[in-house]
């Protein structure tokens, strides 16, 4: 590569998805003029993406704000983050005192809510550093209940069925993708979104290499994928039945002696009670509801129990569904009853350098739900989060009990566009005291804010995947320092991060250092105590003196690692892990292939995989109800492209046009039906309300379904996103009334939703006269 005097190569992790790439980027002064692969990562070898290859359109968009904007007089104009975070403690502490634990007003109520005083954590908090160490921070200072995540407009299914197996809500399997001969894959398409609770880097080769080696994959969606045309089948079910599908092979692999759960036996209970519950699920019975042939069902299981390994692996498309629990918890079902779970080729739990300790097995305090609930419509929480869908409603509904959420604090979310009914929650968000968005942008939501505190462009950001070296295929660990230093006038997200803490706890003004430095002692302190900790019995002010770092984030990272399964334990395992040690090895340091690890991270109550947890047998028979419902119309799922990212890069203009369009996909059938010629607009109505789009005719659906990708809609006034407002799109989730949701999980029901289409009046032609 030709480089001038000036410029230089850094390398950069990429933060656009959950594959994770290491990048290395080119910089000219303080500028990134090109990304590519690094060829050295020891995880991605090179592998790029066409957002990865945009970083520097990403990085330098000049639409990204450069400094905070606090509302005066009603508008939004640049403050320096002085005045900013005066306004922030200004703003909140008011509200915090009159409501929180030590006023008289406060509900101690579980039932109540507490503060009100919500938080919106978005999709990127699992992509930053700073996402991944202060919003616990966040939210014990704030001593709220009112907790809204992405999580449950995505994976909060798997979270809950994950909590009740195996007594851990954060102990996901992921599929063996590099030496599994057999990879069901439902409700997903990795050559599109690079894959999601399962972090691989090069997921479409590594679908390509399974294939070369022998081995199968099979595709089931309702729309035929660039991943299902990979496939060696592709079963186009009906949108919302997943659950069933999986439910009858469960049968089957009873019905024709096909479990076999190998070495897993010892350490699973329930087994007998899921074949008593699955028997009414015959292939026969569910055909008509998943539209799929009996016998393909019937085929799909003796595959699966004949394949020398195999792995099942259900995402976006089997999550956000009216049984995403009931289908998340099938997955590992039917990965237990092959004795798929925790052997090499089948589905493993990875483990992260940064992830706890190993302690000895043996019982845990188990999973529960429903510890609270909310307070419009009584939603139970689940991993103490409530339902995004329910944020209008415990803004804009009073109620007998407690107060209705008077403040929010957002960070890189942007429910207005990825929430159900944004109409409604724009409206609610518009009637807040006070609302603070940590954001980059000037968007749907954060335009609602009274400051905005943004953070820097991800080049000088440093990046570290505290998530997804939780999920991914293969053990190993990268970090990457900021590549281009903060510019002026700039603050580091974890600073800014740091600060809120401090605003919302009364601390308003001290060093945000001390924030990281009581988080390390904290830990620290609970270490010593541990008898199973590497430094049982130790002086925390001695362990934390030995920390290196450059900052506290650094700092925290160090402590992470040297208490991790690979760490050096602080000198009780001298060839350990440190972050000295990570920084020595910039393109990453491979830890092996995924191992088998139970029963050792089990935390139930029995110290047992629970294969028929009480909550899921209690949610059974609604799935029951199911096999008889058949839709009357069309209903509606979303897909992702290549060069899109939820809401948030419609403003990159390398990133837009083409095929990435917010179109309405439909069948010829349906739309000869309909009289909807390609390319004319259609108008489409759901439950929350109606948008338009232009119609695209396409077989790639089956009869019966249309699809519309989300986080499109860029034409509410008042945002700053020059490129995205020039070609909005509609808003997919305007169809959503934020009532349809899975119940176990809170999670939003964006899938298989019906609506109604039709086409549009064509515009009336403008009129001269008019002004
Ligand atoms: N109909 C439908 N709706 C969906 C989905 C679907 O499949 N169908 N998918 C759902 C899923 S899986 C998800 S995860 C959600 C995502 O929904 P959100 O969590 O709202 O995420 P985004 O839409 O990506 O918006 C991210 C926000 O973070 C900001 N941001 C970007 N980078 C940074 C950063 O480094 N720091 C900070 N502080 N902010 C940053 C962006 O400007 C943007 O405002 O959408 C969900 N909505
Ligand atoms: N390019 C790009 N990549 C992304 C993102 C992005 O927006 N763009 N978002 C990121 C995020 S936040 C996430 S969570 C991941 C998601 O990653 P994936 O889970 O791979 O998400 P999708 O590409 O939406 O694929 C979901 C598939 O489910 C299908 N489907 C819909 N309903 C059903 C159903 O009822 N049953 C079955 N079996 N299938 C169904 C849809 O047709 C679609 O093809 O992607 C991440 N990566
Ligand atoms: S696959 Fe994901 S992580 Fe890799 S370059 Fe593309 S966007 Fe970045
Ligand atoms: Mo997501």
């Amino acid at each position: 590569m030709s480089t001038t005097p000036r410029s230089r190569t850094a390398l950069r992790i990429c933060p656009l998805c959950e594959a994770t790439c290491g990048l290395t980027l080119t910089i000219d002064g303080t500028r990134v003029t090109a990304a590519r692969g690094d060829r050295d990562d020891v995880f991605s070898k090179g592998f790029v993406c066409p957002k990865g290859a945009a970083f520097p359109a990403v990085d330098g968009d000049p639409d990204r704000l450069r400094g905070p904007l606090v509302r005066r007089d009603g508008e939004l104009r640049e403050a320096s983050w002085q005045e900013a975070f005066d306004a922030v403690a200004a703003g909140l502490r008011p509200i915090a005192e009159r409501y929180g634990p030590h006023s008289p007003k406060f509900s101690a109520s579980l039932e109540q809510g507490g503060i009100p005083i919500a938080v919106v954590l978005g999709n990127p908090n699992v992509h930053t550093v700073a996402g991944g160490l202060y919003p616990p921070l966040l939210v014990g200072g704030l001593g709220t209940r009112s907790l809204f995540t992405a999580s449950t407009v995505d994976q909060m299914p798997k979270h809950v069925s994950s909590g009740l197996l195996y007594g851990d809500p954060l102990l996901i399997p992921v599929p063996d993708l590099d030496r599994t001969d057999h990879l069901l894959l439902l409700g997903a398409n990795p050559l599109e979104s690079n894959g999601s609770l399962c972090t691989a880097p090069d997921f479409p080769g590594r679908l390509r290499a399974l294939r070369a080696r022998g081995g199968t994959l099979t595709v089931v969606d309702p729309r035929r994928t660039r991943t299902a045309r990979l496939a060696d089948r592709h079963v186009p079910i009906r949108p919302g039945t997943d659950a069933l599908l999986l439910a009858a092979m469960a049968h089957v692999l009873f019905e024709e002696g096909l479990t076999d759960l190998g070495g897993l036996a010892p350490h699973v209970q329930g087994v007998d009670e899921v074949r008593d519950a699955v028997r009414e699920f015959t292939p026969e019975a569910v055909a008509g509801a998943c539209d799929v042939e009996a016998a393909v069902i019937r085929g799909l299981a003796r595959e699966l129990a004949a394949a020398p390994t195999a792995a099942v692996y259900g995402r976006i498309g089997s999550c956000t569904v009216p049984y995403g629990t009931l289908a998340s918890w099938l997955v590992d079902v039917l990965n237990v009853l092959t004795g798929n779970l925790d052997r090499p080729g089948g589905a493993l739990f990875p483990q992260s350098a940064t992830g706890a300790f190993p302690r000895p097995a043996g019982p845990g305090r188990g999973f529960a739900l429903g510890r609270w609930h909310s307070r419009v419509s009584k939603y139970p929480e689940a991993k103490g989060e409530l339902p995004l869908a329910a944020l209008a409603e415990e803004i804009d509904t009073a109620t007998q009990e407690g107060e209705p959420v008077r403040a929010l604090i957002a960070v890189a979310a942007n429910p207005v566009l990825s929430a159900p009914d944004g109409d409604r929650l724009d409206k609610a968000l518009a009637s807040l005291d006070f609302m603070v968005s940590v954001d980059p942008y000037l968007n749907e939501t954060s335009r609602h804010a009274h400051v905005v505190l943004p953070p820097p462009p991800p080049a000088q950001s440093p990046h570290f995947d505290f998530a997804f070296n939780a999920l991914a295929v293969r053990n190993q660990v990268r970090y990457t320092r900021p590549a281009i230093p903060l510019e002026p006038g700039r603050m580091a997200e974890a600073e800014i991060l740091a600060r809120l803490v401090l605003a919302v706890t009364g601390a308003h003004g001290a060093d945000p250092a001390e924030v990281d430095r009581a988080a390390i002692e904290r830990t620290l302190g609970k270490a010593v105590r541990d008898p199973h900790a590497p430094v049982h019995g130790r002086d925390p002010r001695e362990l934390a003196a030995q920390l290196t770092g450059v900052d506290g984030p650094e700092r925290r990272l160090d402590l992470m690692l040297r208490l991790g399964p690979y760490g050096d334990g602080f000198g009780a395992r001298p060839d350990g892990l440190n972050l000295e040690k990570l920084l020595a090895h910039p393109h990453g340091i491979d830890l092996g292939p995924l191992r088998p690890r139970l029963p050792q991270p089990l935390r139930t109550r029995s110290g047992k995989v629970e294969l028929l947890p009480g909550p899921i047998a209690d949610d059974l028979p609604r799935l029951r109800r199911a096999l008889a419902e058949r839709p009357a119309g069309l209903v509606l799922v979303g897909r992702r492209h290549l060069r899109s990212n939820n809401s948030w890069l419609h403003n990159i203009p390398v990133l837009t046009g083409g095929s990435n369009r917010c179109t309405l996909h439909l069948h010829p059938r349906d739309a000869a039906r309909l009289g909807v010629r390609d390319g004319q607009t259609v108008r489409v109505k759901g439950a929350g309300g109606e948008v338009t789009a232009p119609a695209e005719v396409t077989d790639t659906v089956r009869p019966g379904v249309v699809s519309l990708p989300h986080g499109w809609g860029h034409d509410r006034p008042g945002t700053r996103l020059g490129h995205a407002s020039r070609e909005p799109g509609a808003n997919v989730n305007q169809l959503l009334d934020g009532r349809l949701l899975d119940p176990l999980s809170g999670n939003a029901v964006l899938n298989g939703v019906p609506v109604e289409v039709a086409p549009a009046q064509d515009p009336a032609p403008v009129s001269a006269a008019q002004p």
